[in-house]
């Protein structure tokens, strides 16, 4: 007698029949409406933690949702299996990379399973396998036949802790994203992706992504940086060079009193063998180069710089200024070099003051004008004045006329620059997708030939500390030149791990293809993701990343949209004690422990009912129990009405009072349910089923209760339960008669004349006397309220032969009409 409920046998007995009868195996039939629900895809660590257990059970409630809209879902997951732990683990225990990281995927594999959510396990992938990366090798060479790939010498960030170069969206206010040690400046032969072919296109096309949330569109705007303003040419005294600056207030160059380079710009080092300034300049670029960037370009932080001992020549006024290096300014920015105008830009004029260089005001505003004494620059714009010709034009104005002038002359232009910088995907690290390269002698850097893919990472037994593995094994490293045919080398670096996950969904949809990475005739059925949920950590990194893949695919020909995700959903932390549930904190409850104690339906209800998923999480036991007493009281009330006999629930006598109350709870279960699932409300819709049990169980126990009304209530109850506790919603569903599995059953339809609150009473007063009193729909709007109370009878005796001269509607309440003579 299934009397007790008894999570862990149901939750084992339902998991067992849907892989037996693989009805969550995607299949797209012609004319049916897709729907692809995608997940950020999990770091195999070892162990789920609770923001998978919460992001993965947003998604299965979407994903079943769906399926009983009957669309033709896809809902996958794979493994982002690349990356420094598993080298890590490797070093200290000396355990084969990829054993390690096999055996934590299957661990993995397990606790979701467990969980029940409905993947599509035959598309699972995992990114180190070379059925996976010999396609990231594969667009790698497409990209470098196009010259979107390209190798150069670069000044790269480093982390010392992980041995490695990082990308610029990896360091975080100078420290290394994974480990947070401090990062410095190195300089290496890297491999480059332009990803700033695309840096224009990246940003406009984030208008069109209606359905992100602001705050991402808003980072990756920040990221892509797009700057409009002028590059202008300043001739060098005594020398062939110039200096070419960049500006977005060409309106103030009457008043660039010096110029400033970046202390690693190349004219920094040419003159360092300058006999009098010489060594104090490489004193400086070299103590730069070891200065923590963050803290270099701070607003805040202190102006430093030295003389080089030159000057240049401003074109428009022909004035002579000196030349400075200074630690403010980047070389990655612009052109590496400025106009400093100390009277309107606040570094430079915090600049000017300590080295007591000129300050001239050289645009007139509300603010200043040409004899204001400053303490502060003014970045107002306003009238320029002491610049020649262009004095007496506005700040807009004269930058276009300038820039116009420039351009004539030769001497500039009109210029846009971005602080998007080309992505550096090399990594000197063993535990990634290899680099298809191989460098020549006398052909330089040749490509692997596609039939030769995949280059395959050697297995290793163990990692030696710090530096490549990959250099050290000459098997890998030596190559024949596919060009000539000579003696070459392999390139020793892999691939940055985010590679991996820019474009794993687009196989998901195709994963076994060995011709492809995928054929474009699937993509087209899938694409583009209708909902891709994840953490806002992902906002800059990954996010851009597989925009521009997507990009790079359309590019090849390989798909026909810009963009892959059509709407994105960022839930929120979780967190314990008011802390990020974290290992170093020692603050994590593991979800098996869990499980265990109150199954994976009470675990999946109560991480979606505790908060909206946007928001944090705070993990509290309480919460959790109160999820399991929810279902075993809907157990119980099953229960109850099988002793009832278990009538067809069709079958309802005539309706008491009661039951059509219960029915039209039930109906505005129905409506609420949908509309919370449809905006990512779960919360709200747990809710409400929770009220639902509570006024079924009320008139359970009521004198008048009608089992047939009682089990009409309780099959859609458990259909709405279906996508939140679904191991639990099948065993009801069969209990009740049903013979096929609710996960495939239609989703309930709500009738909108039951759905409706019964009628309402609106109190009609005259002069604030109440003089009538009539019944409306709840719906009822305020102007049809006005017309039904002045047409009421008893209203109009105390209105007749008087003039209206105001109607108060209070909505769905009371109407006063006041009148007068
Ligand atoms: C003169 C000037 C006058 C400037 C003024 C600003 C205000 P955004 O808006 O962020 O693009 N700049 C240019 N390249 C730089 C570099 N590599 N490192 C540090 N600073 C750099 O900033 C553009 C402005 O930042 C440029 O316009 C330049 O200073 C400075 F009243 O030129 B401006
Ligand atoms: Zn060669």
């Amino acid at each position: 007698m299934a009397n007790k409920y008894d999570y862990g046998r149901i939750e084992e007995k339902w998991q067992r029949r849907w892989a037996e009868a693989r009805i969550f195996e995607s299949r797209r039939s012609s004319g049916g409406n897709k729907y692809y629900v995608l997940e950020m895809l999990p770091y195999p660590s070892g162990a789920l933690h609770m923001g998978h257990v919460r992001n993965y059970s947003l998604g299965d409630s979407v994903a079943r949702y769906r399926r009983m809209r009957g669309h033709d879902v896809l809902y996958t997951i794979g493994w982002d299996a690349f990356g420094l732990p598993a080298e890590n683990a490797a070093i200290k225990n000396q355990i084969p990379p990829e054993k390690w990281t096999l055996d934590n995927i299957d661990r993995m594999r397990a606790q979701c399973k467990r969980m029940g959510w409905s993947y599509d396990w035959t598309r699972e992938i995992a990114s180190c396998t070379p059925e996976y990366y010999r396609w990231n090798q594969w667009f790698f060479i497409q990209m470098f036949k196009r010259g979107w790939a390209y190798k150069k010498l670069a000044r790269v960030n480093w982390c010392e802790e992980c041995q490695t170069v990082l990308a610029n969206e990896q360091v975080e206010g100078g420290r290394c994203w994974r480990d947070g040690s401090k990062v410095v400046e190195k300089e290496l032969e890297q491999w480059f992706w332009a990803i700033t072919r695309y840096a224009e296109e990246l940003l406009q096309e984030l208008d069109r992504l209606e359905e992100w949330p602001e705050k991402v569109l808003t980072m990756q705007r920040n990221w892509i940086g797009r700057s409009t303003g002028a590059k202008v040419r300043f001739a060098i005294e005594d020398s062939e060079h110039s200096i070419e600056i960049f500006t977005t207030r060409l309106d103030t160059i009457g008043g660039a009193t010096f110029l400033v380079l970046a202390p690693e710009h190349p004219l920094v080092a040419e003159w360092s063998d300058d006999p009098k300034h010489g060594a104090e300049l490489a004193a400086f670029a070299q103590e730069m180069r070891s200065q923590d960037r963050e803290a270099r370009i701070a607003e805040e932080g202190e102006k430093r710089g030295v003389f080089t001992g030159r000057r240049a020549i401003n074109p428009y006024t022909g004035e002579r200024v000196p030349i400075w290096v200074a630690n403010f300014v980047l070389l990655e920015y612009g052109t590496g070099a400025i106009m400093a105008v100390p009277a309107h830009d606040q570094r430079d004029f915090e600049f000017a003051t300590k080295y007591d260089l000129p300050i001239r005001i050289v645009v007139e505003s509300d603010e200043v004008d040409a004899h204001s004494r400053l303490d502060h620059a003014v970045p107002a714009y306003g009238t320029v004045i002491n610049t020649g010709e262009f004095s007496g034009l506005s700040s807009d104005r004269a930058q276009q006329v300038m820039a116009e002038a420039a351009g004539r002359q030769g001497y500039g232009e009109a210029a846009v620059t971005y602080r998007l910088r080309d992505w550096g995907i090399s990594r000197q690290r063993y535990w990634g997708t290899p680099i298809p390269m191989i460098l020549c002698p006398d052909c330089g850097s040749v490509a692997v030939p596609e039939k030769d893919l995949p280059v395959l990472l050697p297995k290793v037994e163990g990692i030696p500390e710090g530096g490549s593995a990959l250099a050290s094994i000459p098997e890998f490293v030596e190559a024949a030149c596919p060009k000539c045919g000579g003696p070459a080398r392999r390139e020793t670096d892999t691939m940055d791990t985010f590679v991996d996950s820019s474009w794993y969904f687009f196989r998901y949809a195709d994963p076994h293809n060995d011709e492809a990475p995928y054929d474009p005739a699937i993509i087209r059925r899938w694409f583009p993701v209708d909902i891709y949920i994840g953490g806002i950590e992902h906002a800059v990194l990954h996010l851009i990343y597989m925009r521009f893949f997507c990009k790079v695919m359309r590019d090849l020909g390989l798909v026909e949209f810009d963009e892959p995700v059509t709407k994105l959903f960022t839930q929120g932390m979780v967190i314990k004690d008011g802390a990020k549930m974290s290992k170093s904190l020692g603050n994590v409850v593991s979800p098996d422990e869990v499980v265990r104690d109150h199954g994976a339906d009470a675990i999946r209800l109560f991480i979606q009912v505790c908060a909206p998923p946007d928001g944090e999480l705070d993990w509290n036991e309480k919460g959790l129990e109160g999820c399991s007493r929810f279902l075993r009281r809907l157990w119980r009330l099953l229960g109850r009405w099988e002793k009832l006999g278990s009538p067809d629930p069709g079958e309802a006598r005539e309706l008491s009072d009661q039951a059509r109350q219960l029915l039209r709870k039930l109906h505005q279960t129905i409506r609420k349910v949908t509309q919370d699932l449809e905006r990512m409300c779960q919360n709200t819709a747990i809710s409400a089923l929770m009220e639902l049990l509570n006024a079924a169980s009320a008139y359970a126990e009521g004198d008048d209760c009608d089992p047939a009304v009682l089990g009409l209530v309780l099959k859609n109850q458990a259909l709405l339960l279906a996508p939140f506790a679904p191991h639990f919603a099948e065993e009801m569903w069969q209990r009740m008669g049903e013979e096929s599995f609710i996960s495939q059953a239609e989703w309930p339809d709500y009738d909108r004349e039951l759905a409706r609150e019964e009628e309402i009473q609106v109190v009609v007063q005259v002069n604030g006397k109440v003089r009538s009193k009539f019944s409306a729909s709840p719906e009822i709007s305020g102007t049809e309220m006005e017309t039904l109370a002045l047409e009421d009878e008893r209203v109009k005796a105390h209105t007749a032969g008087k003039k209206v001269r105001k109607v108060i509607v209070v909505p769905k309440k009371l109407v006063n009409i006041v009148v007068g003579p």
